[in-house]
């Protein structure tokens, strides 16, 4: 095994100190709202491993087959000397990358990038079994808040799959983009994977299955909630709904108060009333269309050289250079 290194960039305390004001300010907004971040506790986050398994969330299968078909000309494109890997979690679709790069020679060394340490060290250590040759150095950040704490390479490509890009609005997707970029050396790269805009009954469904996993995965966060700021959610109160926004061409999963609610939030000293029937706004998941990812990032000055996409056009895979 090849000695491996870990930069912790986020501490327990700054998460705490983040949630907080992540939380005070979103249930004292109107209307009320949690971002997803907090959804990924380890409940949670096995939760989400149970949505990607489940028949109507087509997205992570569609990227894996995506990048299954492409990962050899993404690493002969690429020619790549480092990988990182922005939210890399348990690093499942990364080992397609990895086997192609292997193939492709230029690959030396792997960073992935989480915010749950956990999590990295585990995918980690697999990893360093699997690739004795390869060189690993984990980071324990926040893929807003530390890019410019990457490891520098020769020639870097940042992967960031699965479609997070859409969990940001659309001010925050653009600074995160300009940050990336300005990290970026001329001709270092970016793999983005994108949900496409499709049928929105298809798109309903990926965020409201029938075994109501996404359900308990939407209430997750309350949960989170009454654990680390001591709250009394009760939680099955809190009904699941996804809905395509039209307009914004996102699906938004929100929390419906089933009933008058009133929430002891004891760590923030805050109280918060919930009428019956109001909803909260805890994640936006943004589809694209091919002409706005191009925007996105000619918008954050990188240049699209390649574009993959499945033969239904439900996900893209695209290669920019900075
Ligand atoms: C992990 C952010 C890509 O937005 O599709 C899955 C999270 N939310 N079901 C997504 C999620 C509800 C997922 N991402």
């Amino acid at each position: 095994m090849s000695p491996a290194l870990l930069d912790i960039h986020l501490t327990d305390g700054d998460a705490d100190a983040a949630l907080r004001a992540d939380v005070r300010a979103g249930l004292t907004a109107i209307p009320k709202q949690l971002p997803p971040k907090w959804f990924y506790d380890a409940r949670g986050s096995e939760l989400f491993e149970r949505i990607t398994e489940l028949p109507e969330y087509y997205p992570t299968r569609t990227e894996r087959a995506l990048l299954d078909h492409s990962a050899d000309e993404i690493a002969v494109a690429s020619g790549a000397d480092t990988l990182v890997e922005l939210g890399s979690g348990s690093s499942a679709k990364t080992r397609l990358l990895l086997d192609a790069f292997a193939r492709a020679g230029s690959l030396r060394r792997y960073v992935p990038q989480d915010v749950s340490e956990a999590a990295l060290r585990q995918a980690m250590d697999a990893l360093a079994a699997e690739y004795p040759k390869l060189e690993l150095h984990g980071v324990v950040g926040d893929f807003t808040s530390h890019l410019d704490r990457l490891p520098r390479g020769d020639r870097r490509m940042v992967a960031f799959l699965g479609g997070t890009i859409g969990n940001l609005r659309p001010v925050e997707r653009a600074a995160f983009l300009h940050q990336l970029r300005a990290v970026l050396q001329p001709g270092e790269q970016l793999l983005l994977g994108t949900g496409l805009v499709i049928e929105e009954d298809v798109l309903v469904r990926a965020y409201d299955d029938s075994a109501g996993v996404t359900a308990d995965f939407n209430r997750n966060v309350l949960r989170v909630l009454n654990r680390e700021l001591r709250a009394d959610f009760p939680v099955e109160a809190f009904a699941h709904r996804a809905v395509w926004n039209a307009d914004e061409e996102w699906i938004e999963m929100r929390l419906v108060a089933e009933r008058d609610v009133t929430v002891t939030l004891t760590e923030l000293d805050l109280q918060v009333r919930f009428a019956k029937g109001e909803e909260m706004c805890t994640e936006i998941s943004a589809k694209f269309r091919p002409s706005g990812v191009r925007a996105m990032l000619a918008d954050a000055d990188f240049t699209v050289t390649r574009v993959w996409t499945d033969p239904e056009d439900r996900f893209a895979l695209t290669l920019a250079t900075a």
